[in-house]
């Protein structure tokens, strides 16, 4: 099996300093993470922006700011958000894009998110492919429910997306399907040829789905915008840790961790 991708979703949209004090907000304190993580073993950050007061954003002068910081400090693979955060337009969380990052998230519909709804309408999705595409970024397809995949295979089918393609499968969010091996198994029996895969597992399924996908030839997220807590009533103390207790998992599983230029390598993106 190749190595293991470990990707840090460093930030997210949903969690605050109040619930996890050591969250990165702020440029300087993302860069400083996303240095830790690579040198936890972590190939790729996805990123969101925050302002100063921790109101998440999908302003671009922000987003240039916090990819500054990342790459004056590691060489990590550049994911940036296109979710944002839920209630944000279209228009406002295609912006990042333009910064042409090596990756953009593409959800693949729209789905119950706790008492909210994340919205994701056909057209928007294809623009939101387009727009990937023409500035040169690689998609990872979130999937957070199961016709998402049945929806990415028709348009891989009909070209609106590029093969191969990299999935996320985010498992666990209240009102989407659960982090459970059962639907991480369904998920993946549904992949296309070709494809390469990573899990999200939300809360506790970090940890359990993170070490089934390494098991399963698949790749693993960890990091705060997921879960919080390192085990059930310790919080973690650091996007990092989250990353080396993976990667540790990974060496005693024969995945050691792809490094940023191997995880470039597997996913087909320009080397740096
Ligand atoms: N914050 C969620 C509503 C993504 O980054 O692409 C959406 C999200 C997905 O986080
Ligand atoms: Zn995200």
């Amino acid at each position: 099996m190749s190595p293991l991708i470990i990707t840090a979703a460093l930030t997210g949209a949903e969690i605050s300093k109040a619930d996890q004090p050591a969250l990165p907000i702020t440029p300087e304190e993302i860069g400083q993470a996303a240095a830790e993580c690579v040198a936890a073993g972590a190939a790729i950050v996805h990123l969101h922006g925050r302002l100063a007061d921790g109101t998440p954003t999908q302003d671009a002068a922000v987003y240039r700011e916090i990819i500054a910081a990342v790459r004056a400090r590691c060489d990590a693979i550049v994911q940036v958000s296109t979710g944002g955060a839920v209630g944000m337009t279209a228009t406002e969380r295609l912006a990042p894009v333009a910064l042409r990052p090596e990756m953009a998230t593409l959800s693949m519909g729209s789905v119950n998110f706790g008492n909210d709804v994340f919205l994701n309408l056909p057209a928007d999705i294809e623009a939101f492919a387009r727009a990937i595409a023409e500035h040169g970024a690689k998609a990872e397809l979130e999937i957070f429910d199961a016709g998402m995949i049945a929806t990415a295979k028709r348009w891989l089918a009909k070209g609106l997306l590029a093969s191969p393609a990299h999935f996320d499968f985010v498992l666990g969010v209240p009102g989407a399907m659960p982090g459970t091996p059962e639907a991480l198994m369904y998920l993946v029996s549904q992949l296309p040829e070709g494809a390469t895969w990573t899990v999200a597992g939300i809360g506790p399924a970090q940890l359990t789905l993170g070490t089934m996908a390494i098991a399963l030839g698949g790749h693993v997220r960890v990091g705060f915008e997921d879960n919080l807590y390192f085990r059930k009533g310790e919080l973690a103390v650091s996007n990092a840790q989250l990353v080396a207790r993976i990667a540790a998992i990974g060496r005693l599983m024969e995945r050691p961790a792809a490094t940023p230029a191997q995880a470039r390598a597997l996913l087909g993106l320009p080397a740096r």
